[in-house]
């Protein structure tokens, strides 16, 4: 049976290097031995009642990761009241949904402190992964029989009805998807024939075969050997010998400029490119590039093909003259092939790929980076230490459903949901039933916090500061957010005003000036805040972003989410450190204040990046700006937001977003229920600016509609994904379904039915 390992987890691996001994990684495994045989039982019951619901619910609900905690979760004291919810709500009756809620989370919690879950969702990463490995002759090593046929599962349950996959679990076929684990499942062993092979390789070849595949597809296929190298626009690594200084103009083109995540790809993307590193030819190779396309390979005109794109993963198309450009650079792989130009360029981005994997313990900053500069170290020194120190931390990426083996968008999320989960449980004042539960998330916010900075000099290796800040998921993997050092920042004020003997020692104080040090860094020019680091060039270099599938990725923007984090932490630090830089922090107040009211909608409502999407951004958006004394009753853009939500809300008493919110930019409702964290989100936003003393009945209904949608457990049921990243493509926050609701629930108890005036966090 596959067991969920948790904390310090080395697996006794003497390569594994951990900075405070593997907190919060998370790993699963296979253990003949473990799971009695009603468990083993119970585990193919939830993977076959998945299969069976697979077309109405493309999400996973941690189903397994729950069915290892049901020993814990069968001896919890308190479970929610049974029976029809009442028309009026008590706090007696809402204290007890509470009791049961937390009782049911502290369930879930490991012994480091943190919270587990699913970071699933995107479907281009797996396949990725295992062309790498196929590539660099290590699949079997890596990748068990057990694994393999989880993986197939995962594939068989996400194909969608057409025959195609999605770019994410929800999303309609696209050629990104379907090529990729298309190839995914040849390589994994199944055969060309099989059901699931071929009505996917039908997909493709009703739209013109695999040419039509994304930039980022075309990469992986050509890695493998099935797709030609002169069919790519050029990722021309000497792009990283220009020069950075803005003085000299073209150094607003440096990478070194662009969002952390795109330069983080591109750039082992672009040493991959400039040596065609590729696949050693294998019958299986050669049988996949039959297969990919309906013409015969040397038919392929590969010049006409680096344009293709088809329609269905057509997000961002490219303008002119981004086409102009890979002409000239295409034109100019004759010249930099093998020149010494190219061994320079070469060397610089080994350099860096270096960096990345030392500093941040062979994690790297997300799967697609972790995956490209794997092969990277592999095409550098097939035997050297660097590729080896990958392989245990491919596993960090790993995560085992009743869908599924799938690879996570992160190496997780823990101390993002740690940081929520303290502030909703706290704010719940139910102090008793959450001591022992909270003094252990104390320990893992302690353990997550960045005490050191990356190795210096930052400045040549592109870095902002880090020390002080809060990951967002564990200390190994160590790149500092804005907002998850504001989370973490608020978290550990929140524990701090509760009695240490209760909840443990706060963290010291200096700490937290390390963390408000790097907050205050983090503001722009505009007055906001972005998501890893400043904003370092121009929006207008979005044109050059040869990503088809996603949005806004050539630079870090400010966001209402970071800004207004940032402003929500700042207040809750001078409330306690009023004498801590008070003029910096009432400056960046001001600012960020006026950032966060310049971005709102004509019609009241924030969008939101990277959540669903206007219920998310509208929490930070009023959140921020009641945390600086407005509400609905003082400010009239406070009560166009709330207007915007109010008229929303649904019969059912919910709301419920739709994640085409984030790819068109409008609102969007969902078919059938509402949605328990799109709910939560517009309570907590409605709740922060006093819009319950206005009309509180849209919060009673609110309120009733989440404790109708508890489960007798305590948790809430599994909807619709919650998470996005670059408009287009979402992500799983497996561990909202239970968060939101306890903190929207905590405080509408407090504000709403006993009538507190305030609460102290948003
Ligand atoms: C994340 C996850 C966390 C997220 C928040 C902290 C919630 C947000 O407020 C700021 C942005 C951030 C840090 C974020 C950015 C984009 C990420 C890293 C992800 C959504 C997780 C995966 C995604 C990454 C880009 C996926 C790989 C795909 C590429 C296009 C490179």
């Amino acid at each position: 049976m596959w067991k969920f390992v948790s904390a310090g987890n080395s697996g006794g691996n003497p390569l594994l290097r951990s900075l405070n001994g593997n907190k919060g990684r998370q790993t699963w495994e296979f253990d003949e031995k473990a799971g009695t045989p009603e468990q083993r039982a119970q585990a193919e019951r939830l993977r076959a009642d998945f299969t069976a619901n697979k077309d109405k619910q493309h999400h996973s609900a941690d189903e397994l990761l729950r069915l290892q905690c049901a020993d814990r979760i069968r001896a919890k004291q308190h479970a929610p009241p049974s029976g029809d919810v009442p028309e009026q709500l008590t706090p007696e009756r809402v204290e007890s949904h509470l009791n049961g809620a937390i009782s049911f989370y502290e369930c879930l919690q490991q012994e480091d402190g943190h919270w587990p879950g699913d970071y699933g969702g995107p479907m281009f990463l797996l396949p990725g992964l295992v062309i790498a490995l196929y590539t660099t002759g290590v699949l079997d090593q890596v990748l068990t029989p057990h694994h393999k046929a989880e993986a197939l599962r995962y594939l068989t349950n996400h194909q969608n009805a057409d025959g195609g996959f999605g770019l994410h679990i929800e999303g309609e076929s696209t050629m990104f998807g379907t090529g990729l684990n298309y190839v995914m499942a040849r390589l994994l062993g199944a055969g060309p024939e099989e059901d699931l092979t071929r009505r996917a390789r039908e997909w493709i070849h009703a739209r013109g075969g695999a040419t039509f595949i994304t930039s980022w597809g075309k990469f992986w296929l050509a890695v493998l050997g099935v797709y030609d190298w002169d069919g790519m626009n050029p990722l021309t690594p000497e792009m990283w010998l220009l020069p950075y200084s803005k003085w000299s103009g073209i150094g607003y083109l440096h990478p070194g400029r662009f969002w952390c995540h795109c330069r983080m790809v591109y750039l082992p993307m672009s040493y991959v490119y400039g040596k065609r590193g590729t696949c050693k030819e294998t019958p299986l190779t050669a049988a996949i590039r039959r297969e990919l396309y309906p013409m015969s390979y040397d038919k392929i005109d590969w010049n006409a093909a680096r344009n293709q794109c088809a329609k269905e993963d057509l997000y961002y198309p490219h303008p002119l003259v981004q086409d102009v450009l890979w002409w000239v650079l295409y034109k100019a792989e004759n010249v930099l092939q093998g020149s010494f130009l190219r061994r320079m360029a070469l060397a610089e981005c080994m350099k860096h790929i270096h960096y990345e994997d030392e500093n941040t313990r062979y994690v790297d900053i997300g799967p697609v980076n972790k995956v490209i500069n794997m092969l990277c170290c592999w095409l550098e020194e097939p035997e050297g230490a660097a590729f080896k120190k990958h392989l245990p931390r491919i596993h960090d990426y790993l995560w085992l459903a009743e869908d599924g083996l799938k690879m996570q968008g992160y190496n997780g999320s823990q101390l993002w949901d740690t940081s929520f989960a303290v502030q909703a449980i706290a704010e719940s004042g139910l102090l008793e039933v959450s001591a022992r539960c909270l003094a252990k998330a104390h320990e893992y916010v302690e353990q997550s916090q960045v005490i050191e900075e990356a190795e210096p000099p930052l400045s040549s290796f592109y870095r902002h500061i880090s020390k002080g800040a809060w990951p967002f998921s564990s200390r190994d993997h160590g790149w500092p957010i804005s907002d998850c050092s504001s989370e973490g920042l608020k978290a550990a004020l929140t524990l701090a005003g509760l009695s240490a003997e209760k909840v443990g020692e706060p963290i010291p104080a200096e700490r937290l000036y390390d963390c408000v040090n790097v907050i205050l860094s983090y503001q722009n020019s505009d007055g906001g805040m972005a998501t890893y680091e400043n904003t370092r060039s121009f929006h207008w270099l979005e044109i050059l972003n040869p990503a088809e599938t996603f949005g806004d990725i050539i630079v870090d923007y400010s966001y209402v989410e970071c800004t207004s984090a940032c402003i929500t932490a700042l207040c809750a630090f001078r409330k306690r450190y009023p004498q801590h830089r008070p003029a910096d922090i009432s400056r960046a107040l001001g600012r960020a204040e006026a950032f966060i009211r310049s971005i709102q909608r004509p019609d009241g409502s924030w969008y939101g990046s990277w959540g669903v999407c206007f219920t998310y951004g509208c929490w930070f958006g009023t959140t921020g700006l009641a945390a600086l004394g407005h509400n609905c009753q003082n400010d009239p853009a406070v009560r166009r937001c709330c207007e915007f939500l109010a008229v929303r809300q649904r019969e059912d008493g919910g709301w419920g977003e739709s994640y085409l919110s984030c790819q068109d930019k409008v609102y969007s409702q969902l078919d059938g229920d509402s949605h328990v964290v799109n709910t939560a989100w517009a309570m907590l936003a409605l709740m922060a600016v006093g819009y319950h003393k206005v009309d509180p009945a849209p919060l009673h209904s609110a309120a009733r509609f989440l404790l109708r949608q508890q489960q007798p457990s305590g948790d809430w049921p599994q909807q619709h994904i919650s998470g996005v990243f670059n408009r287009n493509c979402m992500i799983t926050y497996a561990n909202y379904r239970n968060i939101f609701p306890i903190w929207a629930l905590g405080h509408y108890r407090r504000l709403v039915l006993q009538g507190e005036q305030e609460v102290t966090t948003f």
